[in-house]
C-alpha cells in the first residue's frame, strides 16, 4: 500500500497508483524521490492565529521558519540548478511563503515556466483555498495534479477562534463571518478541484481545545466532497515566533493527541502521518531537507538598497490610484533603514476612459517609464490591468496589497519581506528548523 492508511485504507486504483507513485507526500513509497518548494508567493489573503507573517505560512511549513523570496524568473533558475544536482525531484510546489493563490501572478507565471521546461513532473499547489474556486481552471489547464487545501474547521464557531480576519471583495471580514466565508470558499474549491481531476490532499493543524473535538468532522465531510487524502498535523506553538497562538499560550498536541485525531479521521480519510511539515523553500527528498544548501541556494542575488515608487494623495497613506497620480514619492529601503527621496512628478496616465488605450496613453506610460526608472516597486491603492502587465514588462512591480495602510507602516511590511526573510534563512536552518 503507497499511502499510509487506517480505518479508510482501501486498494487504489492502477491510475491513481501511477499519480502518486513519485510524489513523495502522496505516498510514503516514493521517499527516493525529492521535491523542491518555489517561494514566489509572499502576500497571504487571510490570517491564521498560529502564523507570524513574517515567517512563512505555516498551513504547510513550520512556523519560524523564513524563506528568501524569489521571482519567477529566479525561481525557475532555481530549479534549473536543484534538478542538475538532485536528478530524483520529481515534484515542483508553491507553498508560500505566503498564501500561492494571493500571488496568483508569480505564482502561475512560475508554474507555467516550468512546465514549459519540462513536462514529466509533479506540479503542486498549497493554498488556505480562499481564491481557489477563482484559479482552478487555470490551475487545471496548467496540468497541476497535486493540490493541497488547509481546511481546519467546517464549522465558523471553531473558525472564528482560528481567524481573526480574511480580506475577500476588497472587505476585511472578522469574526464569524470571516470564518463562514473561508469554509464556504474551502469547500467550493475542494468540489471544484476534484471536478477538474486534481488528487486533492487536505491539511488540517490540530489545536487542542481548539478544534481537535472537530476533526473527524472535518475529515467526513472532506471525503464526501472527494478529497484524497488527509494530512493532521500539529500545532506547533512558540512565544517566540510571536504568534498570536504563541504568544497567548496556546500549546500544540501532544503525541497521543496526534495519534488519536489521526484515528479518528482515519475511520473516513485515508491518513499521511510522514509530513515534515517543511520549509516554503524546502529542496530534496523529505528526510534530507537541502534548504539551507548555500551550495544549492546561494547564488540568488539580491540587491542592497531598493527604490520604492508610492502614490499618496494624502502623503500618509497609500491612497492613490496609479492612473490618478501626478508625483510619486520615492523611498530608498535597505535591511536597516528607510529614506524618502525627492518626488518624481508625472503625466497623469489615466485622463479620460476613451484615451485608456489609445496613442497618447501610450505616450504617458513611456512618461511615467522614464519617471520610476529605477525603482523595483510601485505602491498605490488600485491599478489597471494593462498598466500593470506593461510596468512587469519592465521589471516594476506593482502592488496594491498595501492599499490605505499609512505608508510608513506599508514600506516596514515591505522591508521586512525583502530584507528579513534574507537574513534569517540560513539562522533558521541553524536552529535546525
Ligand atoms: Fe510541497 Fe505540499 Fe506539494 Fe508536498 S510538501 S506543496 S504536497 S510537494 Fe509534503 Fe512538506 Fe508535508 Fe507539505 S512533507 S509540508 S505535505
Ligand atoms: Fe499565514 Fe499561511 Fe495562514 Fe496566510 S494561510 S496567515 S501565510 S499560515
Amino acid at each position: 500500500m503507497a499511502c499510509e492508511t487506517t480505518a479508510a485504507a482501501d486498494t487504489l486504483a492502477p491510475d491513481i497508483q501511477s499519480r502518486i507513485e513519485k510524489h513523495p507526500c502522496y505516498s510514503r513509497e516514493a521517499h527516493q524521490y525529492a521535491r523542491i518548494h518555489l517561494p514566489v508567493a509572499p502576500a497571504c489573503n487571510i490570517q491564521c492565529n498560529y502564523c507570524n507573517r513574517k515567517y512563512d505560512c505555516s498551513n504547510e511549513s513550520r512556523p519560524g521558519v523564513v524563506s528568501r523570496l524569489l521571482s519567477p524568473a529566479e525561481a525557475v533558475d532555481r530549479y534549473q540548478k536543484v534538478k542538475q544536482r538532485i536528478p530524483e525531484t520529481q515534484v515542483v510546489g508553491i507553498a508560500g511563503p505566503g498564501d500561492p493563490l494571493a500571488n496568483p501572478k508569480a505564482t502561475l507565471a512560475t508554474l507555467r515556466a516550468i512546465k514549459k521546461l519540462e513536462h514529466d513532473l509533479h506540479l503542486c499547489v498549497s493554498t488556505n483555498g480562499l481564491a481557489l474556486v477563482d484559479h482552478v481552471d487555470e490551475l487545471a489547464e496548467l496540468g497541476i495534479d497535486h493540490l493541497t487545501i488547509t481546511i481546519n474547521c467546517i464549522d465558523a464557531a471553531v473558525g472564528q477562534h482560528i481567524y481573526p480576519w480574511v480580506f475577500f471583495n476588497h472587505r476585511r471580514l472578522r469574526g464569524l463571518e470571516a470564518a463562514q466565508t473561508l469554509i464556504d470558499r474551502q469547500l467550493a474549491g475542494l468540489k471544484a478541484a476534484v471536478a477538474a481531476g486534481m488528487l486533492v490532499k487536505v491539511n488540517t493543524v490540530l489545536i487542542p481545545g481548539v478544534n481537535d473535538h472537530h476533526v473527524e468532522a472535518v475529515a467526513e465531510e472532506v471525503k464526501r466532497l472527494g478529497a484524497f487524502l488527509h494530512n493532521v498535523m500539529p500545532l506547533i506553538s512558540d512565544a517566540a515566533h510571536g504568534t498570536y497562538f504563541g504568544v497567548m499560550g496556546q500549546r500544540g498536541p501532544d503525541e497521543a493527541e496526534l495519534q488519536k485525531a489521526r484515528e479518528a479521521a482515519g475511520m473516513s480519510m485515508r491518513q499521511m502521518s510522514h509530513c515534515q511539515q517543511c520549509r516554503a523553500d524546502a529542496v530534496g527528498r523529505l528526510d534530507d531537507d537541502r534548504s539551507c544548501s548555500t551550495e544549492l541556494l546561494a547564488p540568488d542575488q539580491h540587491s542592497d538598497e531598493i527604490l520604492v515608487a508610492v502614490a499618496s494623495k494624502s502623503g500618509l497613506m497609500i491612497d492613490q490610484h496609479f492612473g490618478h497620480a501626478e508625483s510619486f514619492d520615492i523611498y530608498k529601503l535597505t535591511s536597516a533603514t528607510i529614506d524618502k527621496l525627492e518626488p518624481r512628478t508625472v503625466a497623469q496616465y489615466c485622463v479620460s476612459t476613451d484615451e485608456c488605450d489609445d496613442d497618447a496613453a501610450e505616450q504617458r506610460m513611456q512618461g511615467m517609464y522614464n519617471a520610476l526608472e529605477g525603482c523595483r516597486y510601485v505602491l498605490c491603492s488600485r491599478i489597471g490591468l494593462h498598466p500593470w502587465q506593461q510596468l512587469e514588462q519592465k521589471n516594476i512591480q506593482p502592488n496594491t496589497e498595501y492599499a490605505m495602510l499609512p505608508i510608513e507602516m506599508a514600506l516596514g511590511q515591505l522591508q521586512l519581506e525583502l530584507f528579513s526573510t534574507e537574513a534569517n534563512t540560513y539562522s533558521s536552518c541553524e536552529q535546525g528548523a
